[in-house]
């Protein structure tokens, strides 16, 4: 029989608005993609079951995840991102393929995680795949950055949902990893 483990978690995502953040989280949560641009205010807080097995230790996590969203990107500042990040077990860095600014900004946003919480794991998604036609950043650029960052990559679409639920899982076992020591 498989043992059951139940652990908390929180997850923050950063990165330029207008690279897929929300959208992510709710193709992920609500399985949803929706098409037109909503600035909205504040910070939203999305809650999702992460199920986890590692079979050769017999054992099953039921993580609860707090998946924090960044809304209203120009007043994060000081106090609210000190807010923001607090208690982060694992942070979702998301650059959008066809802007080259916003992988660059991926450095900033770390840093300001670290300022917080120091070192966590980190996932870098590569979002807006299925533009093939306006990319901007080569593959090697992304994979430089994911290696400046410690951090490991994946490209995704919001909106066909490719490797959504894979970005997912991987934040959740590189969490998993740090925390248990499993892998
Ligand atoms: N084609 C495409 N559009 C996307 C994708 N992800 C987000 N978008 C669009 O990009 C815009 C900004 O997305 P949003 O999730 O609000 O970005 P945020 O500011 O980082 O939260 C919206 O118009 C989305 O519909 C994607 O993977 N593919
Ligand atoms: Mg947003």
């Amino acid at each position: 029989m498989m043992l059951t483990k139940k652990v908390g978690s929180k997850i923050c995502f950063v990165g330029d608005g207008g690279v897929g953040k929300t959208s992510l989280i709710g193709r992920y949560v609500y399985d949803k993609f929706d098409d037109r641009y909503i600035t909205t205010i504040g910070t939203k807080v999305s809650r999702k079951e992460i199920v986890l097995d590692y079979p050769h230790d017999n054992i099953r996590f039921k993580m609860d995840a707090m998946i924090w969203d960044i809304v209203g990107q120009k007043a994060f500042r000081g106090l609210l991102q000190e807010a923001y990040f607090h208690g982060a077990r694992g942070v979702i860095g998301v650059c959008n393929l066809t802007d080259k600014k916003s992988l660059e900004s991926l450095t900033d946003w770390v840093k300001s995680v670290k300022n917080v919480v120091g070192r966590v794991p980190i996932v870098l998604l590569a979002n807006k795949k299925d533009m093939e036609e306006e990319v901007q950043l080569s593959e090697a650029e992304i994979r430089n950055m994911a290696r400046g960052l410690s951090a490991t990559y994946l490209y995704t679409s919001a909106k066909t949902g490719e490797n959504v639920r894979k970005a997912f899982n991987t934040i959740g076992r590189e969490m998993i990893k740090n925390q248990f020591n499993l892998y």
